[in-house]
C-alpha cells in the first residue's frame, strides 16, 4: 500500500485568500512529507485529471481566476471541455481512491447549508459511496450541523473523534453536538478503515480533528460572526457554489482574520494526521 495522502484544490482556489492559499498549500504538502507520507493534490488541468499537482501547477490554482469548482459530477464535465478545475473533497476522493489512495486531509466537509434554499453538497454522498479515510475538523461552522450530522448517519458514513467526543465545530473545538466514538492513535485510526474494508461496507471514515487550541474561536463568537454573513448572502442572493466562498470570506472580515488564521491552522494540523495515518497504513495495519 502506499502511504500518500490526498489533498484538495478547492481550498486553494476558492477557499483561501491570496496569499494564504499558496503558502498554506504547500506548508500542508512540506507537513505530509515531514510524516514520512507523499502528498498528492489533486485537480483538474486542461481537461487532464493530476493526482499530485506540481508547485507549479498548484501555483496556477491559488492565482488564476478562471479554475472552477468541480464536484464529483462535474468531473466528466470538466474533462470533456479541457477545462481547469480545482476538485472539492467528493471529487477528490472519488480520484484519490481510483488511484489507490486511502487517506485524504481537509479542512471541513461540505454538508447541509443553513439557508432557506435547500442546499446540501455531494461531499457526503460521495463518502458514502467511496472507501477513504477523511481527516477533517468537521463540517465547515457556516453549515446547519445538526441536520450535516444525521445526513452523515442516514448515509451511513462512519464519523470518529480524534481524542474527542465533541464533534468540533471547524473554527471551535467544541459544538453542542456529540460523537458516540472517539480513538486516540492513528493505529487506530487505520484499524477503523481497515475493519470497514473487511466487512466490505461502502464509504468512508470521518475523522474528525479539532483545530489546535491556541488558534480555536470561541463557538457563540463564530456563531455570531455565520448568522450575520449568511443574512447578508441571503440579501446578496448569494448561493449555489458561490456560497461557501462568499462566506469564508465575510467570515474573515467580520473576525479580523481570525478565522483565517484558525483555517489555516487545522489545514496543517489535519494534514499532520493524514500523514502519520497514511504511514501506519503502509506498515501494514
Ligand atoms: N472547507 C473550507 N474551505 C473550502 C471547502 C471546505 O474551509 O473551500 C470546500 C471543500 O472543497 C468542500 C467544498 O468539498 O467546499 C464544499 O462545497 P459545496 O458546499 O459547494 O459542496
Ligand atoms: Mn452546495
Amino acid at each position: 500500500m502506499s502511504c500518500d495522502v490526498a489533498l484538495e484544490s478547492t481550498v486553494i482556489a476558492h477557499g483561501l485568500p491570496s496569499p494564504y492559499n499558496l503558502q498554506t498549500a504547500l506548508s500542508m504538502e512540506d507537513i505530509v512529507r515531514s510524516t514520512g507520507s507523499c502528498p498528492r493534490t489533486v485537480g483538474i488541468v486542461e481537461g487532464e485529471i493530476i493526482v499530485g499537482l506540481t508547485q507549479e501547477q498548484i501555483e496556477l490554482f491559488s492565482s488564476c481566476n478562471k479554475v472552477v469548482k468541480a464536484a464529483t459530477s462535474e468531473i466528466p464535465l470538466v474533462c470533456a471541455l479541457k477545462m481547469t478545475a480545482a476538485t472539492t473533497v467528493s471529487a477528490t476522493v472519488r480520484l484519490a481512491s481510483q488511484a489507490g489512495i486511502s487517506v485524504m486531509a481537509t479542512g471541513g466537509i461540505g454538508g447541509v447549508h443553513r439557508d432557506i434554499q435547500w442546499d446540501v453538497s455531494q461531499d457526503i454522498i460521495e463518502l458514502s459511496r467511496t472507501q477513504m479515510l477523511v481527516v477533517s475538523s468537521g463540517v465547515k461552522s457556516i453549515l446547519d450541523m445538526g441536520r450535516t450530522l444525521e445526513f452523515l448517519e442516514t448515509f451511513g458514513v462512519t464519523v470518529v473523534g480524534y481524542r474527542t467526543k465533541c464533534f468540533p465545530a471547524f473554527h471551535s473545538r467544541q459544538s453542542p453536538y456529540e460523537i458516540p466514538f472517539s480513538i486516540d492513535t492513528p493505529e487506530e485510526a487505520a484499524m477503523v478503515l481497515a475493519k470497514k474494508r473487511q466487512t466490505r461496507i461502502p464509504g468512508s471514515v470521518l475523522l474528525v480533528n479539532p483545530v489546535p487550541e491556541e488558534d480555536e474561536i470561541p463557538f457563540a463568537e463564530v456563531e455570531e460572526y455565520v448568522i450575520r454573513a449568511s443574512d447578508e448572502a441571503i440579501q446578496e442572493g448569494v448561493f449555489g457554489k458561490k456560497l461557501t466562498p462568499y462566506l469564508l470570506k465575510r467570515l474573515n472580515e467580520l473576525s479580523d482574520g481570525k478565522t483565517l488564521k484558525a483555517n489555516v491552522s487545522l489545514l496543517k494540523n489535519n494534514a499532520e494526521l493524514a500523514g502519520r495515518i497514511a504511514r501506519v497504513i503502509e506498515n501494514g495495519s
